[in-house]
């Protein structure tokens, strides 16, 4: 990392005055600041600021002062930002997605607020209101215009927001993205607040409905640095047998609706999620049946891009890249030819309900776990811990024209089942999830009341060492159960969560105390 001196893309004459070091500009940042940077899935993220910042802060705990900010990004950073700030415990409360590791530890240990928001939702709800007020915005462009106008880079999320909402803006001018970014970005400036709002006017993945750069207000800008370094690449594992059964299941089953006339030849507009199972579902599509492809997704990995190389893919909507490292060399070394193919857009346009609606968007997303009557937990480990968060999934899944979730059927080394009876945290309830996939099977809930999806989650997607058990629950429940809409035998249904008797023995000899200590926590 440099501080770049020379061929500045600060070309902006009334700017250039503004260029200091990271560590002068974040001490323009107080404590208690609610800070907007832009990041998402670790592509566009500042790579300097935070992590001065997160020097101040370290100083000010030393010195037994408090020192804290908000963090509200467009999804998942990196070290240098999300682990930079939760190593020293300098974020107050986080939104929406992440996936460090340091900052998952925080949230899970209750040291750190953190909450999990639709991130179609993020911008209006600032623009709205209901989030507070942003002070201080640090931003990632590829370049200062002479106009002043801003270049993007490899992410666009909600910088558009962040720019327009902050008192205060902090560029960081990244050397390191290159500068053939420009115009593959396309900033919508229509959307409105009610009872303002029109249509947003875009019927294919493909359309341009923006400019290619961000407006700003040079009199808020307080700071520029210059930076020249790489974003987080993400390393993908190669498909392994599981994955790459989970993709072939979903091949199968596309070319089945096609056959059926319920999708046309070359589908519908793709979205993908995160995780090594979504690359691997892409990877499969390169050898699959379907030509002339296109994506309307949020972030784009590895397999979207290789699909976009083999021709079979020819437009990909996004609001970012994630690519590894061999991908990244690719992109850059293709840039001309993948401008050509790939829009980066805001996040509340890349994953609007209305957009993905209209175009019958084909959601495809990663899970923990999937219970028998179709809920899906995408966030929690044993109801209680976050992993990452519910990121685009949710915009996707309840809009799109098919949503599928996907998970191997194990975890753990096969010592825990993804099929539940009950899941132990909702995020897609059973009206948003049309079709779970495991390498087991695939089971199509569409048209199929919940007795009905439970024979067919156990049958088709049920690991066979958890598929005996998870029958048994379902006939006793249609036993026992009160009401057999949907049968549970409320006091078993999580008992397929790990070490479940032994936690539920701990509870009963703690008992006694607890209610001594819950009183303390009054
Ligand atoms: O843990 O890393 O410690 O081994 O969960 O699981 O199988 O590697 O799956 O990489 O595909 O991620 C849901 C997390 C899946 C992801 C999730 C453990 C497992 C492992 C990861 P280890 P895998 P993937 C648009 C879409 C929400 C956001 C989203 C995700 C780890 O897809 O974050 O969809 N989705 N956004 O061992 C205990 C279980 C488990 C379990 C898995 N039942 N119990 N642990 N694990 N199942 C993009 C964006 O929004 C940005």
């Amino acid at each position: 990392m440099t501080i770049q001196t020379s061929a500045s893309r600060v070309l902006h004459p009334g700017l250039r005055s503004k260029i200091m070091s990271a560590a002068q500009a974040a001490a323009l940042i107080p404590s208690g600041s609610t800070v907007g940077m832009s990041g998402f899935t670790g592509a566009g993220y500042p790579k300097l600021v935070p992590l001065e910042l997160a020097k101040r802060i370290e100083a000010a705990h030393a010195r037994g002062e408090p020192f804290k900010v908000s963090v509200w990004t467009g999804a998942s950073t990196a070290p240098e930002l999300d682990g930079a700030l939760a190593k020293v415990d300098g974020i107050e409360m986080r939104l929406p997605y992440q996936s460090d590791p340091v900052c998952r530890k925080r949230i899970n240990a209750g040291e750190m607020e953190y909450i999990d928001i639709h991130l179609s939702h993020v911008a209006q709800f600032v623009w709205f209101g209901f989030l507070g007020k942003l002070d201080v915005a640090v931003v990632e462009v590829a370049g200062v215009r002479e106009d002043g106008r801003l270049i993007p880079s490899s992410s666009i999320g909600n910088n558009k927001t962040w720019l327009d909402q902050a008192d205060k803006i902090i560029l960081e001018v990244n050397s390191w993205q290159s500068l053939a970014l420009d115009g593959m970005h396309d900033v919508y400036y229509g959307t409105d607040r009610p009872p303002h709002r029109k249509p947003i006017p875009m019927v294919t993945a493909a359309d341009r409905i923006g400019e290619p750069y961000f407006h700003c207000d040079p009199e808020k800008i307080v700071a520029i640095v210059e930076t020249d370094a790489p974003d987080r690449c993400t390393a993908f594992t190669a498909p392994d047998e599981t994955s790459k059964t989970i993709a072939a299941h979903i091949v199968d089953f596309l070319g089945h609706e096609v056959k059926m006339g319920r999708l046309p030849e070359n589908l519908l507009p793709l979205q993908s999620g995160v995780g090594n199972v979504a690359n691997a579902v892409m990877a499969d599509l390169e050898h699959g049946p379907f030509q002339n492809l296109t994506a309307y997704t949020e972030v784009l990995q590895d397999g979207m891009l290789s699909l976009i190389k083999s021709g079979k893919l020819t437009m990909a909507s996004a609001t970012a890249l994630s690519l590894s490292e061999d991908a990244t060399k690719e992109f850059l070394d293709n840039i001309d030819f993948y401008r050509e193919r790939i829009v980066l857009r805001p996040q509340e346009i890349s994953n609007h309900p209305e957009v993905i609606r209209r175009l019958g968007v084909i959601a495809m997303n990663g899970m923990i776990e999937a219970d028998i009557y179709g809920n899906v937990n995408s966030t929690h480990i044993m109801g209680t811990s976050i992993m990452n968060g519910i990121g685009g999934s949710g915009d996707f899944a309840r809009n799109a024209y098919i949503s599928f979730f996907m998970t191997p059927s194990v975890a753990k080394n096969g010592a825990i089942s993804c099929i539940v009876p009950m899941v132990s945290h909702v995020d897609h309830t059973e009206h948003d999830v049309q079709v779970i996939v495991t390498e087991q099977g695939l089971a199509d809930l569409r048209g199929l009341s919940p007795k009905a999806r439970a024979k067919l989650v156990i049958e088709r997607c049920a690991h066979p060492t958890f598929k005996p058990a998870l029958a048994e629950y379902f006939d006793r429940a249609m036993h026992f159960s009160a009401g057999r809409h949907t049968p549970h035998i409320l006091d078993e249904a999580f008992s397929f969560l790990p070490n479940w008797t032994a936690a539920k023995n701990a509870r009963e000899a703690w008992k006694d105390e607890s209610l001594v200590q819950a009183d303390a926590w009054r």
